[in-house]
């Protein structure tokens, strides 16, 4: 039997982030939307195995979608939490050293980023998150945007900081106003997270 996939550890206090993110979208966002998640991937991966013994393969493509869907939304939110931190823990402080330099030079500045970053997620229909990867063959960083709970490693990119835009992610505080969520969780983005990742990335 292959290990459970568990809920990560949060990093910090569901309240951390306020009042960009509210303690009771945090509540249910890592206690009931990323536990159900994990529960979901590991009866689908349950499943999966029986399969297998089985020998039966229509239900092992019949799990596909529910193992992407569950495990994509696994990975994401493991990713998401610690891309994020209180500005009391360094939430908010612009990158510097090499991840300040390589989004200077592949988006001009660092609000240019912001800003092409959130023109490109905010539009996603339904449900999604915007994405900053690394492209390892062309050494450089690019903005993805996924739906659902497609994780990005589908597009060959390293995900390096990952925006949730699904509704539960702010509807809360910021009703349909998806734009203005996109503008306050820059105060909370946890740059010296993604520069640990940038860095591993590039080894
Ligand atoms: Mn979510």
């Amino acid at each position: 039997m292959a290990q459970k996939h568990e809920l990560p550890k949060l990093p910090y206090e569901l309240n951390a982030l306020e009042p960009v993110i509210s303690a009771e979208i945090m509540d249910l966002h890592y206690n009931k939307h990323h536990q159900g998640y994990v529960n979901n991937l590991n009866a689908a991966l349950e499943k999966y195995e029986q399969a297998e013994k089985e020998n039966d393969l229509a239900a092992e493509i019949n799990l596909q979608s529910a193992i992407n869907f569950n495990g994509g939304g696994h990975l994401n939110h493991s990713i998401f939490w610690t891309n994020l931190a209180s500005p009391s823990a360094g939430g908010g402080t612009p990158p510097s050293g090499a991840l300040a330099d390589a989004i200077n030079q592949d988006f001009g500045s660092l609000e240019n980023f912001i800003s092409q970053f959130n023109g490109k997620t905010g539009p996603i229909q339904g449900s999604g998150w915007g994405w900053l990867g690394y492209n390892k063959a062309k050494d450089r960083l690019e903005i993805a945007t996924c739906a659902n709970q497609d994780p990005l490693c589908k597009t060959g990119l390293i995900p390096l900081l990952g925006i949730d835009v699904w509704e539960h992610a702010y509807y809360l505080v910021y009703k349909n106003a998806r734009p203005k969520y996109l503008e306050e969780i820059w105060k909370v983005v946890n740059w010296q997270n993604v520069a640990e990742r940038y860095q591993k990335a590039k080894s």
